[in-house]
């Protein structure tokens, strides 16, 4: 079933195999001919009309999983299709595992593992900046760059070889062959595929967006204001906020997560309980992507606060200055600029709801900064392998740098090429493919 079940329009049932077209021919009766629609009645083995609709022919191996596959398209009845999948399996199919359309373009050459991968992360894009870095990743793009980079890297080695095995062979030069200027090369390109995979995994996990501040400033309230719901309790009473309270939200192109903290006094915390919620909020701080630091509207930054800033570069932070209801300031917003162009500063009131429009237009820039245009949806094991292809990498510039250890950077190389064949899929196990494809939808 390629369609999500419950009732709808249109319920997508699809046959995927060599023996698709007999098995559908089964239930749907003469077929049309390849990528042409015709309407017919669905029956079951003893020539019941289960249902009527559409079916569409695509003759492998120019089809979505490379083999033969029908579509029958039905009403959206959860009844209907089961008793469709009932009777194209009485015809001699059996039910798709997650993945398995996916998987089978993937071992019959359709798709590489990344665009694999990256009908997944369509599937589960749910803002825009991910739908986009996965109809990149999905035209090859990423993967093509990988696969160049491992083919390069596989020339120079045979090269290095030949060099060491023959070297009285008169093909081969005589000369050990300069390596650093290549070598370098190659790393440059590693740096930019894995910047791209690094902000298109970010995009797919969502960005970390921490509020901290002196206590009774106003975090909670302004997590409630931006995220839409009271989610943090809210009152006059400082220390109200003691553990770290997360609420999801859409920032422009990204997912975030918003952390509401509890009130840092700069190390001058009343009691045990108090200062739990502290250090949570200084640990939550040191991992945000985006930190918010919230104080009243004409209230100077502390010592720890105004640390927290430096250290924050060059990931974004903005000084919230909340409550200018109080102070009579206009709302407003003011880029980074000078020696801290990571830091912006927003004037609102999360009382009354004034400059919060401003800040999260502001909030949208830094997110949609950070996510990068040109990212690819990419997983955690992309970013893994790649750190793995770095560090071999690493070895053999050192090696080619030092000269006269040819051995050393073609097996460097070696394992480097390795770990970018295994995102591509050109190195691939079993036991990955089954956690690739075990996480996708059934019927994708
Ligand atoms: N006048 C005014 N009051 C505000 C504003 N924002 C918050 N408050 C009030 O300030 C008090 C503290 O607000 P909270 O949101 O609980 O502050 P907090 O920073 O989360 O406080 P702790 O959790 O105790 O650290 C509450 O009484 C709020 O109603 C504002 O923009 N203007
Ligand atoms: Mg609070």
């Amino acid at each position: 079933m390629a369609t999500p079940s419950g009732q709808g329009g249109v319920a997508v049932v699809r046959v995927s195999g060599p023996r698709a077209l007999a098995v559908a021919e089964a239930v749907a009766g003469p077929l049309p001919g390849p990528r042409e629609a015709a309407l017919r009645g669905f029956r079951d083995r003893g020539g019941e009309t289960l249902d009527h609709g559409l079916v569409l022919v695509f003759p492998g191996p120019a089809s979505y999983t490379g083999e033969d596959v029908v579509e029958l398209q039905g009403h959206g009845s959860p009844a209907a299709v089961a008793a469709i999948l009932e009777a194209l399996c009485a015809a001699g199919a059996r039910p798709a595992g997650p993945g398995e359309f996916t998987e089978r373009a993937f071992l019959n050459g359709r798709l590489d593992l990344t665009q694999a991968e990256a009908v997944a992360s369509l599937i589960e894009a749910e803002t825009d900046g991910a739908r986009r870095a996965a109809v990149r990743a999905l035209t090859g793009e990423f993967g093509r760059r990988v696969n160049g980079l491992a083919d390069r890297m596989m020339d120079l080695r045979a090269r290095v070889e030949a060099f060491l095995d023959f070297p009285e062979d008169e093909d081969v030069p005589a000369e050990a062959p300069e390596l650093g200027t290549e070598v370098r090369g190659f790393c440059a390109e590693l740096n930019e595929i894995r910047r791209r995979v690094v902000a298109g995994a970010r995009l797919g996990e969502g960005m970390r967006v921490v509020l901290i501040g002196p206590p009774n400033a106003g975090k909670s309230s302004l997590l409630n204001r931006l995220s839409g719901e009271e989610a943090a309790i809210v009152s006059a009473q400082a220390g109200t906020t003691r553990d770290v309270v997360r609420q999801r939200a859409v920032i422009g192109p990204r997912q975030a997560e918003l952390l509401d903290t509890a009130g840092l006094r700069d190390g001058a915390e009343k009691d045990e309980i108090e200062a739990e919620g502290a250090r949570r909020a200084r640990v939550a701080a040191g991992q945000a992507d985006l930190l918010l630091i919230v104080v009243e509207a004409g209230a100077k930054l502390d010592g720890e606060l105004e640390a927290r800033l430096e250290a924050q570069a060059p990931r974004p932070a903005v000084v919230v200055r909340n409550k200018i209801d109080q102070t009579g300031e206009e709302p407003g917003w003011v880029d980074g600029a000078g020696s801290r162009p990571h830091v912006s500063t927003a004037w609102v009131s999360a009382h009354s709801g004034a400059g919060i429009e401003v800040l999260r237009n502001g909030l949208e820039t830094l997110v949609a900064g950070a996510a990068g245009e040109d990212a690819w949806a990419a997983r955690r094991r992309h970013v893994e392998a790649l750190d793995r292809a770095d560090r071999d990498l690493q070895i053999a510039q050192a090696a080619a740098e030092h000269g006269g250890q040819e051995e050393l950077v073609a097996e460097a190389l070696r394992r480097c090429q390795e770990a970018l064949g295994e995102i591509t899929g050109r190195v691939s196990h079993e036991a990955l493919l089954d956690r690739i494809f075990s996480g996708f939808c059934i019927g994708k």
